[in-house]
């Protein structure tokens, strides 16, 4: 009677487990902001980029006014501007989360910088990154490593 509760778990815990490990449709939320997806991308050198969906629920405005993280000395938030054909990052200060809309962070956008990352990312693994926002306050998240060069998250494509 007891193996047979026990086996019975064990099928309805597998899908559950399974479920777990897919990186999709991963978020937090605080307060009124919600991080959808956060993931960053391996790299074999000493700067590396971050990216999340930052959604406001709220009615007020916010504003994400800073980013850390034990992987690297420094973080910024960088945004992208093409200038002469060429594409150039810049500090971008905060970002403005008006209320009841979303704000996409993303390779060739607005971007978290890691910058002088103590060791290389690889992929698989999960990073830590703190956020601070103005309104809502501060939260600790993880973003998942996807391969060099991803462009989405979960894009395992080869
Ligand atoms: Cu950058």
């Amino acid at each position: 009677m007891r193996c047979a509760v026990l086996a019975a778990a064990t099928i309805v815990l597998a899908p559950l487990l399974a479920a777990a490990e897919a990186p999709a449709h991963e978020f937090h939320k605080l307060g009124d902001i919600v991080i959808e997806q956060p993931w960053s991308r391996a790299t074999p050198v000493r700067v590396g980029g971050a990216y999340m969906t930052l959604r406001n629920n709220g009615d007020a405005a916010d504003r994400l006014v800073k980013v850390a993280s034990p992987v690297a000395e420094r973080v910024e938030i960088h945004e992208t501007k093409v200038e002469g054909g060429m594409a150039m990052m810049r500090p971008a200060g905060a970002i403005e989360l008006k209320r009841r809309s979303s704000v996409q962070l993303k390779p060739g956008g607005l971007h978290v910088m890691l910058m002088g990352l103590w060791r290389p990312l690889k992929e698989g693994e999960r990073i830590k990154l703190v956020l601070t926002f103005e309104r809502a306050g501060t939260i600790e998240i993880e973003a998942r490593v996807e391969k060099a060069g991803a462009m989405a998250p979960g894009d395992h494509r080869h």
